[in-house]
């Protein structure tokens, strides 16, 4: 089965002057509507060789859980991959501050991890911690096609990365909530590529 979806919308996130700023054609502005829902793609300084998302993956439930306790949302979807994540939010109306969650999940995070990972010069004199990448894939779900295939891309992600043979054999993603829902049957997969940048 292959996946072509329609009226992808994309955009980066540029990080300037210690702001977010969402890059994105200029036709789309009216899309910046309430209760938005957005793909993220989010990842470590640290690509080789590095497990601690899943070595850490309690800490990582726990950033998740301050975070919405304080100011809300909901994750439709998501993937913790080792040194990467994926995952499909859903704002409250009139709220379209993701950066400022993504800031506070990813603090809350490092500070429980103990220092000593490389730091570049950059982040020591801002006095920043080397575990996150700045910057991160977000991408505004623009209708129920674009849901699905993004929904579709988070759960197949660790085959697509090898890690996995079968998506039900990965225990951090939503898939197995899916499949108990009756979302998917619990043997889905497939060989063909997405036709979506998800950053990663
Ligand atoms: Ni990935």
């Amino acid at each position: 089965m292959r996946f072509v979806p329609q009226h992808i919308l994309y955009g980066y996130i540029a990080y300037e002057n210690n702001q977010y700023f969402w890059m994105v054609m200029t036709n789309y502005r009216r899309l910046y509507v309430n209760g938005a829902t957005w793909f993220f793609t989010v990842n470590l300084v640290q690509r080789n060789n590095n497990s601690l998302l899943v070595d850490e993956i309690e800490l990582l439930r726990q950033s998740f859980r301050y975070v919405k306790q304080r100011h809300p949302f909901v994750i439709n979807a998501i993937v913790i991959m080792p040194e990467h994540l994926h995952c499909i939010w859903t704002l409250p109306d009139g709220d379209t501050d993701y950066s400022m969650r993504w800031r506070l999940i990813k603090s809350y995070f490092s500070r429980g991890i103990s220092k000593g990972e490389a730091i570049s010069q950059s982040r020591i004199k801002r006095q920043e911690r080397g575990i996150w990448q700045r910057r991160f894939w977000a991408h505004l779900i623009i209708n129920q096609d674009d849901f699905n295939t993004h929904v579709d891309y988070i759960h197949w992600n660790p085959v697509k990365h090898g890690w996995v043979k079968c998506v039900s054999d990965w225990a951090h993603s939503s898939f197995n909530r899916y499949v108990a829902m009756g979302v998917y049957p619990e043997n889905w997969g497939h060989c063909g590529d997405f036709e979506i940048d998800g950053g990663e």
